[in-house]
């Protein structure tokens, strides 16, 4: 029998079979994220053992929160409290960049900027909105739930940056717990548990523990240049150019001619100089 992981509590796998949600055992003794069932995974389960058979391939995964089958994910960015960031904001971007899924930029809390501060970002946002990502506002109510139609999306994004509050006023009935920020450090308190895939008519939503960054398995330098998707527009002389200390890098002349903003070039100058050092996402 088919279904799909919707939760984890500790030994506990509530597994959704379509017309009911029963809770499994996982099998055996191994635990390592091979054979661990993850929230996400779709299972073939022996609904009379009450235990997990089998995890069928995943389409992708996301570690800490440990997640499958992600098909979108909506990176919940806050003006203010905590402030607004494109390094996070990339660094979101790359990893789904990799990972092939769809990255919505959502920002929250335009309600604590000036119009003028408003103009300065609504800039930046233009860039990202002519790359193709789609960029909307948390109260923009309908026109998410479209987006979110027949998509399987994790909320994303610092902690207190708005993920459960945005639920909640989508899907009124959640009453899914809100932190208060701590004004003092601009960060809210960890509010949100555990992964749950909640399932309503062709929506799947993951909300999620708050956590600043995903870190993902198995992506290399070369991963995260060409997650950098607007590079591909300015092909260099050399095929496999980073577009660091080359000659003639048409990559670094669009960022001189303002083509490419340069927050982004210089996040990814960032995230590259990151590697080098092995530290870990
Ligand atoms: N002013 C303002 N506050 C918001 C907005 N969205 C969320 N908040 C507040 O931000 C705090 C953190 O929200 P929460 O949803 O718990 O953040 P999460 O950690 O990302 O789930 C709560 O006090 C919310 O009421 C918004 O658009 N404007
Ligand atoms: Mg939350
Ligand atoms: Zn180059």
């Amino acid at each position: 029998m088919k279904g799909q992981v919707v939760k984890v509590i500790s030994e506990n796998f509530y597994v959704d079979l379509g017309n009911e949600t029963i809770i499994c055992k996982q099998r055996g003794k191994l635990k390592n994220l091979k054979t661990l069932p993850l929230v996400g995974d779709f299972v073939l389960v022996s609904k009379e053992k009450g235990v997990i058979e089998e995890i069928l391939p995943r389409d992708n995964m996301i570690i800490r929160p440990n997640v499958s089958n992600i098909t979108m994910a909506f990176v919940i960015t806050s003006f203010k409290n905590p402030d607004f960031s494109t390094n996070l904001l990339d660094k979101l971007l790359v990893q789904l960049e990799i990972n092939k899924i769809k990255p919505v930029i959502c920002l929250t809390k335009r309600d604590l900027i000036s119009d003028l501060d408003f103009l300065q970002y609504k800039e930046t946002l233009d860039y990202y909105q002519e790359l193709g990502y789609i960029v909307v506002y948390n109260h923009e109510i309908n026109k998410i739930k479209n987006i979110l139609e027949n998509n399987t999306t994790v909320f994303i994004g610092q902690t207190g940056s708005g993920k459960s509050t945005l639920l909640n006023k989508l899907f009124s009935d959640l009453n899914l717990k809100t932190g208060e920020v701590s004004l003092a450090l601009g960060r809210g308190r960890h509010t949100t548990r555990h992964v749950e895939i909640i399932k309503i008519g062709n929506i799947n939503v993951l909300d999620t523990p708050g956590f600043s960054a995903l870190s993902f398995l198995n992506y290399e330098e070369n991963d995260v240049r060409d997650a950098f998707i607007e590079f591909k527009k300015y092909p260099c002389m050399y095929h496999d150019c980073m577009h660091l200390k080359e000659d003639e890098c048409k990559v670094k002349e669009a960022v001189n001619k303002k083509q490419i903003l340069l927050s982004r070039y210089m996040n990814y100058q960032n995230f590259i100089e990151e590697f080098k050092n092995k530290k870990r996402w």
